[in-house]
């Protein structure tokens, strides 16, 4: 897949629902220039989050920008999403190329080369690589060091994206780990405006890969 879907990839989170529906968030952040969106609902239930993701998912194709659901990999292929994310604990990346069949994008969270070499060989598109800093958006992971990052981005040829922690503050300090982008949560969606924070966060973004864009 192109390496450039990676750049800005935001990730939503209800708990910064507010002022604005996620519906509404969402359009502001494609407007603002995010290259992909993932959908990341961890408490609705089936239906709520079927109907959601229609809609959000339609947003994202009108913008030309990947849709991608996290984690429920049945609800992915039902609502056509383009793609589906998986965490280490989410089930066989083998597995869940199966069900989506070969045309949809695959991401996988691996933390070291290890995770990632499996991964890429079980046929991952992307995989996000994480937490590069502290993060209070999701509990259970770590950071890992950006040694090991680097060392991830130079052994697999699929593009790879960094999360966890990363902000307009930080993110130029991934320069040189080779990574493609970088996935957020909190510095999208806490945003007081969104669509003038991702204008910022994909410059910084594109100024933070020109420091190691790797080959395509
Ligand atoms: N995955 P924020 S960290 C969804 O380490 C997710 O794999 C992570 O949120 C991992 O940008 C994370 O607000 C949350 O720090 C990232």
């Amino acid at each position: 897949m192109d390496r450039r879907t990676m750049l800005l990839y935001a990730v939503t989170d209800r708990a910064w629902v507010g002022r604005q529906t996620l519906y509404q968030q969402v359009e502001s952040a494609l407007k603002g220039g995010i290259t992909c969106l993932q959908l990341r609902e961890k408490n609705l239930d089936e239906d709520t989050f079927y109907e959601e993701a229609v809609e959000i998912g339609k947003l994202c194709r009108s913008y030309g920008v990947p849709f991608i659901v996290n984690d429920r990999v049945e609800l992915a292929v039902r609502c056509r999403a383009d793609g589906v994310h998986i965490g280490q604990k989410d089930g066989n990346p083998a597995d869940v190329r199966r069900m989506i069949g070969k045309e949809r994008i695959l991401g996988v969270t691996a933390k070291t080369v290890e995770q990632a070499l499996a991964a890429e060989q079980a046929g991952a598109d992307y995989l996000g690589v994480g937490a590069m800093f502290s993060t209070s958006t999701k509990r259970d992971t770590y950071v890992i060091s950006h040694d090991e990052v680097r060392r991830i981005c130079r052994a697999v040829k699929i593009p790879v994206v960094a999360i966890g922690g990363i902000s307009e503050d930080n993110i130029l300090r991934l320069s040189g780990c080779g990574v493609d982008g970088a996935a957020m949560v909190s510095a999208v969606f806490a945003a007081e405006d969104i669509e003038s924070q991702c204008r910022k966060l994909r410059k910084l973004s594109e100024q933070m890969i020109g420091a190691g864009l790797r080959e395509a």
